[in-house]
């Protein structure tokens, strides 16, 4: 059950696409105080979990912590930072109480859940415009379900976005994507899909493409597309400003740019130089910009990925005036510490800056809208804009998607990867705790930087990440500029990869069918333990294993040199062993705590007891693997039901369901 409260005129922000008529009566479990914008409290007893907030640090378990919704480009999270790329402000109580509470506000949000007092959470917002859902049921996997009905369906990707991804900022010219290629098949490791950083574009603009280093991109797109390997090229919020560019041209021509407060164009340094920001709280702007992307579906482009649009800015034009004038006020030659610590001020201040979101204004239906009264709708309403115009230019098939910022609402046009990681070991354990976050609110198609994205990466950590990956919906494996080369056959006994990928691809049935019910459904892809087992004090204590569909649990390995690591099985289950030769190793395993040995060249997961999961043979990418000759795993005399199309139609009613026996 689902009910609405209001305070103030909330900013509509079409994350909740159900009609539902706010409550006259005052919310329940929350005191409100609107002496300051507004501020819910709530007691917890010391064993309430609070789950949720989607892309988020620490825990799946969030209290003891202060966590603030604002989309930000922090491309070195670490366990301190507050916010990251996405806003997603639903929270599950589950405890003493038991319900889930959504609040639907487009910019600044703060949680404090338990930080200043242990056994209080607080949520606050500058301004007393919001509305806030209040969502029960009998039990969480319940309450999820309802709060996904108000916000509507997910995403599906096409069945190819499944397959194993590389990345790389950047793969320069087309000869370098075609040695990627190359190297993958060389190796016999199956690949889907290459991605294009920046540096496909000409300077850096978007919808163009330089013609030096990527001249041949349609026998390029046509010549991968014959090995099933789609290119995928990312598209950046910011329109160069440069003469003679159409996009620009025509943005400026037909007001389509977001502005200063004077009317005229915002501008900020970005990748390409100064640039002005689409503003995609426009729909007739955000539907142009969309449009834009067909230079690319012409060529064969099937999927992309939006960037830089928090959106993420470098420095604004009037940020670095300001910057010049406070230099002024810096005495030439003063060596003291005082002079060093207003320099460095001076220059952090150029960078995703406050001033600046206050600087920047929208036009909302003939309105003048502050940026930082909708920040975290920016990222969602240009994925949104994406996706729309790509349903007018591939109506028939489905086109991969996903982006960087996302507001709650964005599930329903694209998935989203979790932004710059690290090469860390505690990178791989934060992807695990975000992602059933992200379930919650709808996202299903998720996945992180895998191998991590800034930093080095040794061959282990790529190992051990790819065993978590082998997962995820998105599957793919990115890396920064100017670090180590991580694609799978840059390390040694390459075979260790390809076996791991294998699994991945022969999982693919499974993983595609448990989406896609998911999506029909709305329900969890990842769960914590503690949705199916409440009552078991150890299971809902669990911060390192997942539940992947209705049938698996995973119990990845993420730190460096150990034999292996403690499960917890929360009832009888067989756990699957696949060995460096590829075989698959079967032991039944009963309730409680295990100690389970995984070397590196090996993959450990769980399947559920009376469970049995599809499995199909492994193929060099999906376009050539048989779905329909696939083998059972599990127990005997249990049945799956496997949903089972052609991969790509937008047509879902096309999907068959078909039960299988074993
Ligand atoms: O400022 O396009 O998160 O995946 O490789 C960096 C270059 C801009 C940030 C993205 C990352 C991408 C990078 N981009």
């Amino acid at each position: 059950m689902v009910k609405k409260y209001t305070y103030g005129k909330p900013f509509f922000t079409g994350a909740v696409v159900k009609e539902i008529s706010p409550e006259t009566s005052a919310i329940p479990y929350f005191s409100v105080n609107t002496e300051k914008g507004i501020t819910f409290e709530i007691k917890l007893e010391d064993n309430d979990i609070v789950y949720g907030l989607g892309e988020a640090t620490r825990g799946i378990n969030k209290r003891g912590y202060v966590y603030e919704s604002y989309c930000s480009d922090d491309f070195c999270h670490l366990e301190t930072t507050k916010s990251l790329y996405g806003a997603h402000n639903f929270i599950l109580i589950e405890g003493s109480v038991n319900f889930g509470v959504f609040f639907d506000y487009p910019t600044r949000l703060t949680f404090d859940i338990c930080f200043a007092k242990a056994d209080t959470m607080t949520i606050h917002a500058e301004k007393a415009d919001i509305d806030v859902y209040i969502i029960e049921g009998n039990s969480l996997l319940k309450i999820v379900k309802s709060f996904r009905e108000i916000i509507g369906k997910s995403y599906i990707p096409p069945r190819w976005a499944l397959g194993y991804m590389q990345s790389r900022w950047s793969y320069y010219t087309s000869d370098a994507v075609r040695e990627v290629a190359k190297n993958y098949r060389k190796a016999g490791i199956p690949l889907d899909a290459i991605f294009l950083d920046i540096d496909y574009m000409e300077a850096y603009k978007d919808f163009t493409v330089n013609k030096e280093r990527f001249g041949d991109l349609t026998e390029l797109i046509d010549e991968m597309k014959q090995e099933g390997i789609r290119l995928v090229p990312i598209i950046d919020a910011g329109v160069k400003i440069e003469d003679g560019y159409d996009i620009y041209e025509e943005g400026l021509d037909k007001g389509y740019f977001c502005v200063n407060k004077d009317g005229n164009p915002f501008s900020a340094g970005v990748w390409p130089g100064l640039t002005h920001f689409p503003d995609f709280l426009n729909e007739e702007a955000g539907l142009w910009f969309g449009l834009k992307y067909k230079t690319l579906t012409d060529l064969g482009i099937e999927g992309f990925w939006n960037d830089m649009n928090e959106p993420a800015i470098f420095y604004s034009e009037k940020g670095i005036e300001r910057f010049y004038e406070k230099l002024s006020e810096i005495t030439n030659g003063d060596k003291s510490v005082d002079n060093y610590n207003k320099i460095k001020d001076i220059v952090n201040s150029l960078q995703n800056s406050q001033e600046d979101d206050n600087s920047i204004y929208h036009n909302v239906n003939g309105e003048l809208i502050k940026h930082n009264d909708i920040h975290n709708m920016y990222g969602y309403k240009m994925t949104e804009c994406t996706a729309k115009a790509l349903e007018k230019l591939r109506p028939e098939e489905r086109t991969l998607l996903f982006s960087r910022a996302s507001y709650v609402g964005m599930h329903r046009s694209a998935g989203i990867w979790t932004g710059d990681n690290f090469s860390w070991w505690s990178h791989i354990l934060l992807e695990l705790k975000q992602l059933p976050a992200l379930n919650m609110c709808g996202f299903l198609y998720i996945g992180a930087d895998l191998g991590g994205f800034g930093n080095n990466a040794s061959r282990d950590l790529v190992l051990r990440w790819l065993s978590l990956g082998i997962f995820t919906p998105l599957m793919r494996n990115h890396a920064a500029l100017c670090t180590r080369d991580q694609e799978c056959y840059q390390f040694e006994n390459t075979d260790d990869f390809k076996n791991i990928i294998e699994l991945r691809y022969r999982l693919i049935p499974y993983l595609y069918s448990e989406f896609l019910k998911c999506a029909e459904n709305d329900e969890m892809f990842f769960k914590p333990l503690g949705f199916e087992y409440a009552n078991d004090e150890i299971a809902r204590n669990v911060e390192d294993q997942l539940f992947v569909g209705n049938e698996l649990m995973i119990a990845p390995v993420y730190t460096q040199n150990t034999l292996g690591r403690y499960v917890y099985l929360p009832e009888d289950m067989t756990s699957v062993r696949l060995k460096a030769n590829g075989e698959l190793e079967f032991e039944a395993m009963t309730q409680g705590h295990h100690f389970i040995r995984v070397p590196l060249n090996e993959v450990v997961f769980f399947i559920r007891k009376g469970k049995c999961i599809p499995l199909a043979s492994s193929a060099l990418s999906t376009d050539v693997m048989d779905f329909d000759a696939l083998t059972l795993i599990g127990d005997k005399g249990a049945s799956y039901e496997l949903y089972t199309d052609d991969g790509v139609s937008t047509d879902m009613s096309k999907v068959e369901k078909r039960i299988l026996e074993n």
